[in-house]
């Protein structure tokens, strides 16, 4: 939890020196990342699957890091880290249909 206010300080920081429209280029894929995480269900496409890891990858690192999941993912983020390597990758996110 400690981490989690910290980095949010951190990322606070950056983005009152920096120029907003970073910051909030990033929050717009967030809001857009948490839409899509709503509208999934069991029936959902491996491609809606790969949308959603594009948007939540932000350092296109092809892994979810702890820090980058939000909501069904972050609750089932030891779950869905098959291989605990500390990330999820996009096989590992289609996990995520079967926990629906
Ligand atoms: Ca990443
Ligand atoms: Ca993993």
């Amino acid at each position: 939890m400690k981490k989690v206010l910290f980095s949010l300080g951190v990322i606070l920081a950056l983005s009152s020196c920096d120029s907003t429209s970073g910051f909030s280029k990033t929050a717009s894929s967030a809001s857009q990342a948490l839409t899509l995480l709503n509208s999934l269900n069991s029936n959902s496409s491996l491609s809606q699957i790969s949308e959603l890891f594009t948007l939540l990858d932000i350092d296109k690192n092809d892994l979810i890091s702890k820090g980058e999941s939000i909501g069904k993912i972050a609750e089932n983020f030891g779950v869905l880290d098959k291989d605990n390597n500390s990330g999820i990758d996009l096989n590992e996110l289609g996990g995520l249909l079967a926990l629906l």
